[in-house]
């Protein structure tokens, strides 16, 4: 096949090709599931397996990267100490946040979700996931660096797989960007070329737990067939 000696290949394998009626009931099945999921930010405090979380990663572990750089990496965190220490340091950030760092125009555009500097779900929900983007490759043993590629692109698509994974599981999520998230590299003594992109809050939803009444975009409205 290929040309250049440095490329191997294997053949493709798990792939099983589905009728047209059988293909188009998958996608139908699986918007619906997805369209079930909404960004929660109340939790219950039952706890959820680690085996559930890894699976979840090693999901997200298989989104297309750049090069194949894979340059993610996944803290996962069910240390109540911890938590407590992230909480308390999200918090400082997001009360300067909502005090007037944000702006007029952002804080406005939130106000619909509610959201305010109080995150009580970093230490009420099982588990948070920190996920960080390598902004280059850097071996720590030999201090060696290497580039990585459209480094936001593949983290971006991994965090989506991350949360299907963790939805088609059964748990909620919230995506949480505390800004500046700077505080959590030092506080996970991760190294200088990690920096972290966003907390995956995942657990159960609260028993009557409510979420923001909003739509999304209707398929004419995010989609251009020619
Ligand atoms: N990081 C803040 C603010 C926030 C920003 C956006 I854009 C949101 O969609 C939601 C919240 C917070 O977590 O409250």
């Amino acid at each position: 096949m290929a040309e250049n000696p440095q490329a191997r290949f294997i053949p493709l394998s798990g792939y099983e090709r589905p009728d047209r009626q059988r293909m188009t009931e998958r996608a139908r099945a699986f918007y619906h599931s997805m369209n079930a999921r909404r960004t929660v930010r109340e939790f219950a405090s039952d706890p959820v397996p680690q085996a559930v979380i890894a699976d979840a990663i090693r999901t997200a572990g298989t989104a297309p990267s750049g090069a194949n750089k894979q340059p993610w990496t996944f803290v996962a965190i069910r240390d109540a100490a911890l938590k407590a220490r992230i909480r308390a340091a999200a918090e400082k950030e997001e009360k300067a946040f909502y005090a007037g760092k944000a702006g007029q125009e952002w804080l406005r555009d939130l106000a619909h979700l509610g959201t305010d500097e109080n995150k009580p779900f970093l230490e009420k929900a099982p588990w948070l996931i920190v996920v960080f983007q390598h902004n280059y490759e850097l071996d720590p043993e030999t201090g060696k660096r290497g580039k990585a590629y459209y480094i936001q692109e593949s983290v971006g698509m991994a965090c989506g797989l991350l949360i299907a994974a963790l939805h088609q599981a059964g748990l909620a999520t919230l995506t949480h960007t505390p800004s500046p998230m700077g505080f959590l590299r030092d506080l996970l003594g991760r190294p200088k070329n990690e920096r972290a992109v966003m907390i995956v809050v995942a657990g159960y939803p609260a028993p009557h737990a409510m979420v923001p009444d909003i739509t999304r975009k209707a398929l004419e409205d995010i989609a251009i067939f020619k």
